[in-house]
């Protein structure tokens, strides 16, 4: 059979899988979708061959007793909060190709394949251990279901793994009074034979891994410490357990980090089986699998997952893009210190774009800590997002609109200055080699630099005072053409916003990257602005919402 050459270049991104436990916070969208967006976007336009895939995380414990709380069946409550995540994502435009659940048939099957597979290989063992259990409710006990007083600074009503009041970490057979969270007995503990994944069995492998060009320095410098002592996995849970069943083992279960990441290869199957594809041709060394993710799971993903890809035989991935957590207003975000900032406040405040170009430019391509403050995010949507590129928009558009008859003019004689700015405006898509590097924040600063270039020309060459028709034709051609340039240029960053810019220019949304065939004298022009600006009633009532 005669293969024909694949040309163009497979992009398989994913995004960290979030719990089905609750609403998005911004959190997670700085840290994680919204870079992975941006990037899948580009991608996308320079006409890469690309999935997007995510999925909602659906299984363990801390789920399985919120569905109890709510008084629903886990698998209601994981579809409603799939449901809630779906909408949030479309809102801030994440552009999923699929948005899958792990609690699905490809998860399942896939887990018990990754299973079998690596039990082939000799690389999982089995081990007893002891664990707490409830004679009364003949269960095991995990963590959360355990409760009483912390051990070290007696502090009452804390939970197995640790303390809430001092913050020691401890095991549930350490608490003073020791209750089950279900029934109040005291529980006792219990022998039970567990599944585990030889994790040291790939000490070279992971090394070889830690080596790769593409994985990001910062994080690959601690990882490597924690190559000396690889603790073997648990990857067994005892039932009642809203998971997995591990196969051939009764009433035990996969440990919900065991199937979370096979989650990614499940999505990407959903999605081939919906668009007449083979996971194999995606999942492969050739294509670029990236996963994009926080810094609390980096063990999970510089160590287990690259484990178990090899155990199943799996391709590894190409980059794993890690950024770090986002504090709110100086402090750490907390539910009970009511700096928990969800996506849908947010949004109900702000247009998505004004939020996503706040969002990358506190998000440098490293693990450091962001802070989200809303007096910082107003002077940067309105000196910067407006003040250099909305500004540009409006200014240079409504002048087409009420100077030059709302028709694009064709250009007459370029003096010095017009050449320079036209040989600029090419320098715009030089911003291609930081997206490569998914050096994001970067690419947007650079571009809105442009954007001040524009601004700069545009009040230099001060077309309100041009008498000569021909030189005015010439300032206003290249004013529309910085224009168009940026919204396609911004299109991954801003893609509200750039496809509004198409429209206000007469033509359809972008296809693809520095191509500007659909630039043209002739083009008819509509002026309104972008972006209102952000007042500052607003963001005192925010700031007030906060400190209290
Ligand atoms: N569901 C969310 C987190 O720990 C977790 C990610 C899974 S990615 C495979 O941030
Ligand atoms: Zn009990």
């Amino acid at each position: 059979m005669v293969r024909i050459a694949q040309k163009r270049q497979r992009k398989l991104i994913t995004s960290a899988l979030p719990y089905a436990n609750g609403d998005l916070h911004i959190g997670g969208i700085r840290s994680t979708y919204l870079p992975a967006d941006v990037y899948a976007r580009y991608c996308r336009l320079k006409g890469c061959d690309v999935v997007f895939a995510c999925a909602t995380d659906e299984h363990g414990t801390p789920i399985e007793m919120n569905a109890a709380k709510e008084k629903m069946e886990p698998e209601k409550f994981v579809e409603k909060y799939h449901e809630r995540q779906e909408k949030d994502f479309q809102a801030l435009g994440v552009s999923f190709d699929v948005f899958h659940h792990t609690h699905s048939d490809e998860s399942r099957e896939l887990s018990e394949l990754f299973y079998e597979r690596a039990e082939k290989r000799g690389c999982t063992f089995l081990k007893e251990v002891e664990l707490t259990f409830c004679s009364s409710c003949k269960r095991f006990l995990p963590d959360r279901y355990v409760k009483g007083a912390c051990p070290h600074c007696k502090a009452e009503d804390q939970y197995g793994d640790g303390c809430e009041k001092c913050g020691k970490v401890y095991s549930p057979k350490d608490l003073l009074k020791p209750e089950c969270a279900i029934c109040g007995k005291q529980p006792t503990s219990r022998k039970v034979e567990h599944v585990f994944f030889k994790l040291s069995a790939f000490r070279k492998e992971l090394e070889d891994f830690l080596q790769a060009q593409s994985l990001q320095k910062d994080v690959v410098h601690y990882v490597q410490n924690w190559l000396k002592d690889l603790k073997e996995w648990d990857i067994t849970r005892d039932g009642p357990y809203f998971g997995i069943p591990i196969p051939g083992r009764k009433n035990q279960f996969f440990y919900v980090w065991f199937d979370a990441p096979i989650g990614y290869v499940a999505a990407t199957k959903k999605w081939c089986s919906e668009n007449n594809e083979n996971l194999e041709d995606w999942w492969n060394e050739k294509s670029e699998i990236i996963h994009f993710i926080g810094k609390d799971i980096v063990y999970h993903h510089y160590l287990f997952w690259p484990a178990m890809l090899h155990a199943a035989g799996y391709a590894l991935p190409k980059a794993i893009p890690t950024r770090g957590y986002l504090n709110v207003e100086g402090q750490k975000m907390s539910k009970s210190r009511g700096t928990f900032v969800l996506l849908k406040e947010v949004l109900g405040e702000v247009a998505p774009d004004v939020l996503r170009y706040y969002m990358t430019s506190i998000t440098p391509a490293d693990t450091t800590d962001g802070n989200f403050a809303w007096k910082d995010f107003q002077a940067k949507t309105n000196n910067e997002l407006i003040g250099a590129y909305g500004n540009l928009v409006f200014r240079v558009l409504s002048f087409i609109e009420r100077k030059a008859g709302g028709v694009v003019p064709r250009p007459g004689k370029y003096s010095d200055q017009d050449k320079a700015f036209e040989k600029k405006l090419e320098g715009i898509w030089n911003v291609g080699e930081k997206l490569d590097a998914i050096r994001v924040k970067e690419a947007q600063e650079e571009l809105f630099a442009h954007a001040s270039e524009a601004n700069k020309y545009f009040n230099d060459r001060a077309p309100w005072k041009l008498k000569n028709q021909e030189e005015l034709d010439t300032v206003l051609y290249l004013s529309a053409k910085a224009v168009y340039s940026l919204a396609l240029a911004l299109y991954p960053f801003l893609p509200f916003s750039s496809v509004e810019v198409f429209r206000q220019l007469g033509v359809p949304a972008p296809g693809k990257w520095a191509d500007l065939s659909g630039f043209k004298p002739g083009l008819k022009v509509s002026a309104k602005p972008l972006f209102p600006r952000m007042e500052d009633e607003l963001v005192e009532k925010q700031v007030r919402k906060l400190s209290n």
